[in-house]
């Protein structure tokens, strides 16, 4: 007797068997929905601006004169155990300050049309100049 009171009736089962087939469902269909969006919103509009590369190895800036478009985002790519910097001459114009062994650091070239002559802070013995045209 108290079995069967405790059991739930079978139109009680098919209910619930199909509430989590509605689940099942709508959890497929919404996961589906809103996939096709844009992959990077970190990055709007860099797509227009070129990307350029400056790689320092054996305490050498290559390329030692590297033309960019104005306001391009340039790589340092410090390929030496040692730390440099690549630091403009002109005051403010750009510096990555510090880049260790290893690592890659960016900065903006400057907006303005011009030859920027840099250095590394740490080793002013190494030069390179970035043209901005
Ligand atoms: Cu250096």
């Amino acid at each position: 007797m108290l079995v069967r009171l405790r059991s739930r009736p079978p139109h009680m089962v098919l209910t619930i068997a199909g509430l989590c087939m509605l689940i099942v469902l709508v959890g497929c269909s919404s996961s589906g929905g809103p996939a096709p969006t844009s992959p990077s919103p970190s990055a709007p509009s860099s797509a227009s601006v070129s990307e350029e590369r400056i790689v320092i190895k054996h305490f050498r800036f290559e390329p030692v004169d590297l033309a960019v478009a104005p306001g391009a985002r340039v790589s340092v790519v410090n390929e030496d155990s040692a730390p440099h910097t690549v630091t403009a001459k002109a005051a403010d114009a750009f510096d990555t300050g510090t880049v260790k062994g290893g690592e890659t650091a960016t900065f903006t070239a400057p907006p303005a049309a011009g030859t920027y002559r840099y250095v590394c802070s740490i080793h002013p013995s190494m030069t390179g100049t970035l043209t901005v045209r």
